[in-house]
């Protein structure tokens, strides 16, 4: 049987997505793309899920873009492609269905993350790396700019300055620097890292669900509002939650001294 592009596996209700194209550092091919779409719309479908974990097998978590597949590449006789045209088919829609699924999602960053690969681990909500990964900006090398949702979350995570050295330098950042910038929440030792993201997917997957998801929408609708829209907008979140079982669930158990079993999604 043909290994799967992206490998499938369920830990309790944690479901982790491992990029699987270990040869070429599991870098974009739009059959892998075609793969991991369709594992996010599965998991987001399947209510037994309450996390994802997205990382990569072997050295790498994932190199962008498959500079060599025929399907998006550069003609080799000079003719031009059109990158526009990939990015609106492949890269727009994956930074859009990470953005809106209905579970927290973990970047298991285990090795390089460059290009477009970066990116996509960029969009996920925590950021985990091992020590020893790293991260690059790439595109200028080779002629583009940072795509995969790079020019949005850049300056919105390590502000300008930051975000236009990473991009026109191109130059690997470290798991650490990448932490001391703020453009990724922790590294770990590479020993521990396995043991790290699968506790943090575990407790993820325990905590109220629907309140994390609406949390990511609210911080990432508030980039756009003056503060009394945020605090609108804040009051219409709080009005749903508060009338959903997590909140009574919640409250019951902190007045009980008991741990809360959360269940919506
Ligand atoms: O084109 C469009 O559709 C537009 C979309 C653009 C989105 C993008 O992501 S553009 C950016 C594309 N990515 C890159 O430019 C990164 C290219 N890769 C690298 O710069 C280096 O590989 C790394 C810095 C990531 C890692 O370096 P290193 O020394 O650890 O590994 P390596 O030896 O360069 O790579 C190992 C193998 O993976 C190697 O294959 P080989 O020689 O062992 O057969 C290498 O060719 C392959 N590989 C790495 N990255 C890619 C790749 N093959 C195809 N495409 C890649 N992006």
């Amino acid at each position: 049987m043909e290994e799967p592009l992206v490998r499938v596996s369920d830990s309790g209700s944690v479901r982790t997505l491992a990029l699987n194209r270990p040869h070429a550092l599991n870098s974009f091919t739009g059959a892998m793309h075609g793969e991991l779409r369709a594992a996010l719309d599965a998991a987001a479908g399947d209510h037994s899920v309450r996390c994802v974990v997205v990382t990569g097998t072997g050295r790498g978590f994932c190199a962008g873009q498959d500079l060599a597949d025929p399907a998006v590449a550069p003609n080799r006789d000079g003719a031009t492609t059109d990158v526009g045209s990939a990015i609106e088919r492949y890269y727009k829609p994956l930074a859009l269905r990470i953005r809106s699924m209905p579970v927290p999602v973990v970047a298991a960053v285990n090795g390089v993350a460059a290009g477009a690969g970066a990116n996509f681990a960029l969009l996920c909500d925590i950021v985990v790396a091992a020590r020893s990964a790293s991260f690059i900006q790439a595109f200028s090398k080779i002629g583009l700019i940072p795509d995969c949702g790079g020019t949005w979350l850049l300056p919105r995570l390590v502000g300008r300055a930051n975000a236009l050295a990473l991009s026109m330098l191109a130059d690997k950042l470290g798991a650490e620097d990448a932490v001391r910038l703020g453009l990724i929440w922790k590294c770990v030792d590479d020993a521990a890292f396995p043991a790290e993201v699968e506790a943090l997917a575990a407790r993820l997957a325990t905590m109220p669900t629907r309140a994390l998801v609406a949390t990511r929408q609210a911080l990432d609708a508030s980039q756009q509002l003056d503060l009394a829209a945020a605090l609108s907008l804040e009051a219409d979140a709080q009005r749903i939650l508060g009338a959903a079982h997590d909140f009574q669930e919640g409250v019951a158990a902190f007045m009980a001294k008991r741990a809360p079993v959360f269940g919506d999604r």
